[in-house]
């Protein structure tokens, strides 16, 4: 999921000044909301503590980009925080050396102040000429105790604001009571998501430089800092880092998810997604997870391809074949025909014949729904490598445009690459491949 993302990432960068940011995520804590002439725009990051798939850290970028300012991350490291012990700390520094690695060669400066937040953030805004203060959200009495104290120690005409980065729906927005049972309050979450459960855009390469050169990170003084109760020994199975926990919620999805409905309850059967460090640390997004989990769906693809899809659903199909009629590769496109049999007989269709083939039932069937639900059924029942990553992602890719960009918009297509028999014509013989098939 790792390496799947940050290629994404790389191909979508010029996407991130059209993505239509939620402003409900944000809210403003000072009264001064216009950014000053400085030199930088600063997120103070603590509960989420990732780059991408971070919309404090999206929204603190486009502030930057707005006012063409370098863009700053701190992590202020206080000496004792609640009964934690170097078995956190150890989580969480980890963690932050794979920030600081990612912020590197986004050329967004990463800094861990060593010490409360009141007493290391101003001083931090002074000497970098910071204008505007961008933060995440965390309900807890301490957190919010800090951000309290901050507010009134930086300079009052920079902007100071809280994004909600931890959840989905934000937590503000999602109830404005105490909900008493789990029903009502998954009503009001679900009711929310097609508002919320959006891709994230990608953190980009800060194109404004800070000033001055950022000194790396004194590690070693961070955890010489820290005092906490040494002898809780850090735990084995746990990772710290967002790419340790991308690679335990692609685990999830894989190996234990299938086992969760039935056997989430059981404690001697490892069916649950293990995740929770990670989402504590922030280190993995929540929201993430959830996309992941979309792997099959048209809502896991990219808003501008559930927009064209949605655009072209009625547009009338040139033929509407059913799923029977599919399987057994009765179509009047012989080359089709010869994809399915030979998907049938030998477990395996042609990799450049298995885009045609899927992209053929988007445009024979009566909706991209249907037609993802019928080019996943046939994989997974026919393909050898079905019930696969790779096999999803690859409908995914030919339906709804998972990794690809937007091409000239055309009928049922909209803007998803469209490949048609003439294009097949033009790359190879098709006749030799109709005859070893029986497509006719
Ligand atoms: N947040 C910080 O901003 N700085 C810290 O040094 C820090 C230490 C810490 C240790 C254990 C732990 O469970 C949480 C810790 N947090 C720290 C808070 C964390 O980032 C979240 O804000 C809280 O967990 C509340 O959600």
């Amino acid at each position: 999921i790792h390496r799947r993302l940050e290629k994404t990432r790389q191909d979508e960068a010029e996407s991130i000044l059209d993505f239509k940011f939620n402003k409900k995520r944000v809210e403003m804590l000072s009264k001064a909301d216009e950014v000053p002439d400085c030199d930088g725009i600063v997120y103070w990051m603590s509960r989420d503590q990732r780059v991408q798939d971070n919309w404090a850290m999206l929204f603190a970028q486009r502030l930057a980009l707005k006012y063409k300012v370098s863009l700053h991350v701190v992590f202020c490291l206080v000496p004792k925080f609640l009964d934690a012990t170097i078995r956190h700390y150890h989580f969480i520094l980890k963690g932050l050396e794979e920030v600081e690695s990612e912020c590197q060669k986004l050329d967004i400066p990463f800094n861990l102040l060593l010490g409360e937040p009141v007493d290391v953030l101003p001083d931090f805004i002074k000497n970098h000429n910071i204008g505007g203060l961008v933060t995440d959200f965390s309900p807890l009495r301490v957190p919010r105790r800090w951000l309290k104290e901050v507010k009134k120690a930086i300079p009052q005409n920079i902007p100071m604001c809280q994004v909600d980065a931890h959840n989905i729906v934000p937590c503000k927005k999602a109830s404005d009571k105490q909900e008493y049972s789990a029903k009502t309050i998954r009503k009001k979450i679900h009711d929310k998501l097609p508002e919320f459960l959006t891709n994230f855009p990608p953190v980009i390469k800060h194109p404004y430089k800070s000033k001055e050169e950022n000194e790396a990170v004194d590690w070693e003084a961070a955890e010489k800092s820290l005092e906490v109760d040494q002898t809780v020994k850090s735990v084995e199975w746990a990772v710290p880092g967002t790419q340790a926990g991308h690679d335990t919620l692609n685990e999830f999805c894989l190996k234990r998810l299938r086992k969760y409905a039935t056997q989430r309850n059981d404690p001697n059967v490892n069916a649950l997604s293990n995740l929770s460090p990670w989402l504590h640390f922030g280190q993995v997004s929540a929201q993430r997870c959830v996309l992941e989990e979309n792997y099959d769906r048209i809502e896991g693809a990219y808003q501008w391809a559930i927009t064209t899809l949605n655009n072209h659903k009625k547009d009338p199909r040139p033929y509407l074949y059913s799923l029977e009629t599919l399987m057994e590769a009765r179509t009047h496109d012989e080359l089709w025909n010869s994809a399915q049999i030979q998907l049938v007989k030998e477990g395996k269709i042609h990799g450049f014949m298995r885009m045609y083939w899927a992209k053929k039932i988007l445009e024979w069937t009566a909706s991209p729904e249907t037609a993802l639900e019928t080019a996943i059924y046939l994989n997974d029942r026919f393909s050898l490598d079905g019930r696969d990553p790779n096999g999803y992602v690859g409908c995914m890719w030919s339906i709804c445009g998972i990794h690809d960009q937007g091409w000239g918009e055309r009928n049922v297509f909209g803007k998803i690459r469209y490949m048609n028999y003439d294009g097949c014509k033009r790359k190879f013989k098709i006749d030799g491949y109709v005859s070893r098939y029986g497509g006719k």
